[in-house]
């Protein structure tokens, strides 16, 4: 196609009059036919399964690719979390780590060629107890040797950023401060999908929609049909047929310890749902991200309008979906004791998604103990912001068969060698 007839095509008024005549939209990956082969499998089509095939393409010049989603992509966590993104974590790992996300991110929309819609708002972290004021200016100051820019701040300022927080001291939960984090901010969580889709499909990889992976095939190993330590993986069975693969990556969330079976790798990670909801869209009036861990909640406002709510996993371990009503009276109740203004806004959805919790809440990622079987799993509630990352690292730790620095921390082996990274204090809101 020629410069002017694609320029046509997709120009504001070409897309106008392709919609006013019902014209079929132009493709933006292409849907190939399942090869029976690949170089490398990804069970996922999150930010992570798409961004681990994106960078193993550019990065390392592996194509020969399949992601494989048992719905559409971005149907898991990558669609159904707050789109919060920051770095203020507590251990020096995980600062390291989500730090390289934030840069990722940063140059997201000219790397990808897709307009991420980052709003570098600012993220405050509210304490409302001394022992909370403590942990916060514990990850302040972990936060400043790295050169992050974090500092705890007063109520008077936390007032100056976000004017509807109630910041008298005769509430129940007073707010005694907040961990201030100006990089911190929110991101569109689909358009992060489609950016790295496109890009990974322009590379050659080859996008799977609705194959399930029924089971991961292995050979060699120590446990029943040749699954587990000491074993390689050859592929995967899936219900449009079975694919051979000599590197199989495990990037999903929800079920990864179920998948993860499949190859005979048991996972320390149970399984919570995470509820969210949405607002009626109003003027703006919060410009920052407030996250609050004694009131199980966090919120930020969408450029349309909207206040997107999050609160800590369901106690309960479950696949379930569904949202509660409890969820929505708890959160009503918290986010009036810390906006009372807000009384007369009208939630308008509400949602769920899966988080694999983990032990002491960071990831596990890298190789495993069956040759070729690789994981990027555990995400809990933090997997969206740590998308790019991840992608990143994974591919280079599938193209190297290593584990590469920044994600050493996060390998499987920690759990039986008992060197954990604690996150608990930084993971997004008291679970
Ligand atoms: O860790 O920032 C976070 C977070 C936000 C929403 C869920 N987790």
């Amino acid at each position: 196609m020629g410069k002017s007839s694609k320029l046509a095509r997709y120009s504001a008024a070409g897309l106008f009059w392709r919609g006013i005549r019902k014209q079929s939209w132009p493709r933006v990956w292409r849907q190939p036919a399942m090869k029976s082969t690949y170089d490398v499998v990804i069970i996922g089509g999150g930010v992570h399964g798409l961004a681990t095939a994106f960078y193993l393409a550019s990065n390392h010049g592996i194509n020969d690719v399949a992601v494989v989603d048992k719905a559409y992509l971005g149907s898991g966590g990558s669609g159904r979390n707050t789109a919060i993104v920051r770095s203020n974590y507590l251990t020096p790992e995980g600062v390291a780590f989500y730090d390289r996300s934030l840069d990722l991110y940063n140059s997201m929309s000219a790397d990808l060629n897709i307009n991420v819609m980052f709003s570098e708002r600012g993220h405050l972290t509210l304490a409302h107890t001394d022992s909370a004021l403590r942990t916060m200016n514990w990850r302040a100051e972990v936060n400043k040797l790295q050169d992050i820019n974090s500092s705890l701040i007063a109520p008077e300022e936390i007032k100056k950023l976000a004017p509807s927080l109630d910041i008298s001291t005769d509430t129940r939960y007073p707010i005694l401060g907040a961990l201030y984090h100006p990089p911190g901010g929110t991101i569109r969580h689909d358009a992060v999908v489609w950016g790295y889709a496109r890009a990974a499909d322009s590379h050659g990889v080859d996008l799977h929609q609705q194959t399930e992976v029924l089971d991961i095939l292995c050979e060699g190993g120590e446990g029943p049909e040749g699954k587990g330590a000491g074993g390689r993986v050859i592929g995967v069975r899936t219900n449009q047929g079975d694919i051979h693969a000599p590197v199989v990556v495990n990037c999903t969330a929800g079920w990864a310890s179920q998948l993860s079976n499949m190859a005979g790798v048991r996972l320390p990670i149970t399984t919570h749902p995470l509820q969210a909801a949405v607002t009626e869209p109003t003027k703006t009036f919060l410009p920052t991200v407030v996250v609050s861990g004694s009131l199980h909640v966090y919120v930020s406002q969408t450029d349309r309008g909207e206040l997107v709510f999050g609160a800590s996993v369901d106690p309960v371990a479950t696949y379930d979906q569904r949202g509660t009503l409890q969820f929505t009276e708890e959160l009503a109740g918290h986010v009036l004791e810390l906006m009372p203004g807000l009384s007369k806004m009208r939630l308008m959805r509400q949602w769920a998604g899966l988080c694999d919790m983990t032990p002491d809440y960071s990831p596990v990622m890298g190789p495993t103990q069956v040759d070729g079987y690789f994981v990027d799993v555990g995400w809990g509630t933090y997997g969206f912001k740590a998308g790019p990352v991840s992608g990143e690292q994974m591919a280079a730790s599938v193209a190297n068969n290593n584990l590469p620095e920044l994600i050493a921390p996060f390998a499987l082996s920690r759990f039986t060698e008992g060197v954990l990274v604690g996150e608990k204090g930084a993971a997004a809101v008291g679970h």
